[in-house]
């Protein structure tokens, strides 16, 4: 069974997360297909976003705990060669991606959600910072996640406790965009990432841009950044597509093109 099943959908990819007797945790094959997958989406000119979910009842338990020995004894070594690219990957698309958390999402496999750029998770599907477990740190870019988006009190709770927080107070506490009913959360996450296909792709990838940035600037930084990139995102066509149809009353025709 590939360890990644790839959908391609007009204007946009699905790609899941494929090893569901095994809740789909990493393995080595895992990441190599999902960066694959990850740098197909990116060079494809017609996909202009990505969902990312996981097969069966999981969204994904982190790391293979079976497969650790084959791998680096320096953890800090899988993280550098696996985990921290995939994060700056997903961090970097030049398109949204959005996350459909079908089921738990334990140790890494928490964190890679929270690297997407909207998630929605199954109102009963567990977050779990599950590291404390097994006496590790939260890593996938949990550390740096966590606080900012619950505060520091949630954060240490989650992260030293690795107690279960369900999608619904994962949603409630502002650590997700949304929770969904169960059985409705696969045709909400597709119709949203069939939706953000239709947008102004280069005016989001720049505001991904924009908002990363921004956590390591002061105002005055940010203030220039935002001064360049809207230079850039207003020469392009979909900038003129979306003032021209408002000006008409219609709905614009984005095409999500540079030039
Ligand atoms: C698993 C796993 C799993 C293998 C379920 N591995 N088989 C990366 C590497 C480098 C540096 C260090 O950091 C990391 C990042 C990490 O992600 S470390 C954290 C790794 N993940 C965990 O500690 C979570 C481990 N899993 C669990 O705690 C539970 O399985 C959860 C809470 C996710 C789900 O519990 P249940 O719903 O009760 O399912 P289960 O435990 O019965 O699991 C079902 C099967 O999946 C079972 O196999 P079996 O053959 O007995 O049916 C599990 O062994 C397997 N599985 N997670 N991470």
């Amino acid at each position: 069974m590939p360890p990644i099943r790839l959908e391609h959908h007009s204007g946009w990819h699905k790609i899941v997360l494929n090893r569901p007797a095994r809740l789909n945790a990493f393995n080595t094959e895992m990441h190599a297909a999902l960066r694959l997958a990850l740098d197909a989406a990116a060079d494809d000119e017609g996909c202009r976003a990505v969902l990312l979910t996981g097969e069966g009842r999981a969204f994904c338990a982190g790391q293979d705990l079976s497969d650790l020995g084959s791998g680096d004894p320096n953890l800090g070594g899988a993280l550098e060669q696996f985990y921290n690219p995939l994060v700056r990957h997903l961090r970097s698309l030049p398109k949204p991606v959005v996350c459909a958390v079908n089921g738990v999402a334990a140790g890494a496999g928490a964190n890679i959600a929270l690297a997407c750029d909207i998630v929605l998770a199954a109102r009963s599907a567990p977050f779990i910072q599950a590291f404390a477990k097994i006496g590790l740190i939260p890593d996938a870019g949990g550390t740096w996640f966590l606080p900012r988006l619950v505060g520091e009190a949630r954060a240490r709770g989650l992260a030293l406790l690795a107690e279960p927080l369900t999608g619904e107070q994962a949603a409630a506490w502002g650590l997700i965009w949304r929770a969904v009913d169960d059985d409705a959360l696969l045709a909400e996450a597709e119709a949203l990432t069939a939706r953000l296909a239709t947008q102004p792709t280069q005016g989001l990838a720049l505001t991904k841009r924009a908002l990363a940035a921004s956590a390591g600037h002061t105002l005055d930084q940010q203030l220039d950044l935002e001064r360049d990139l809207q230079k850039q995102a207003g020469a392009t066509p979909d900038h003129k597509e979306g003032v021209q149809a408002f000006l008409e009353k219609r709905q614009p025709r984005f095409t999500g093109r540079s030039g």
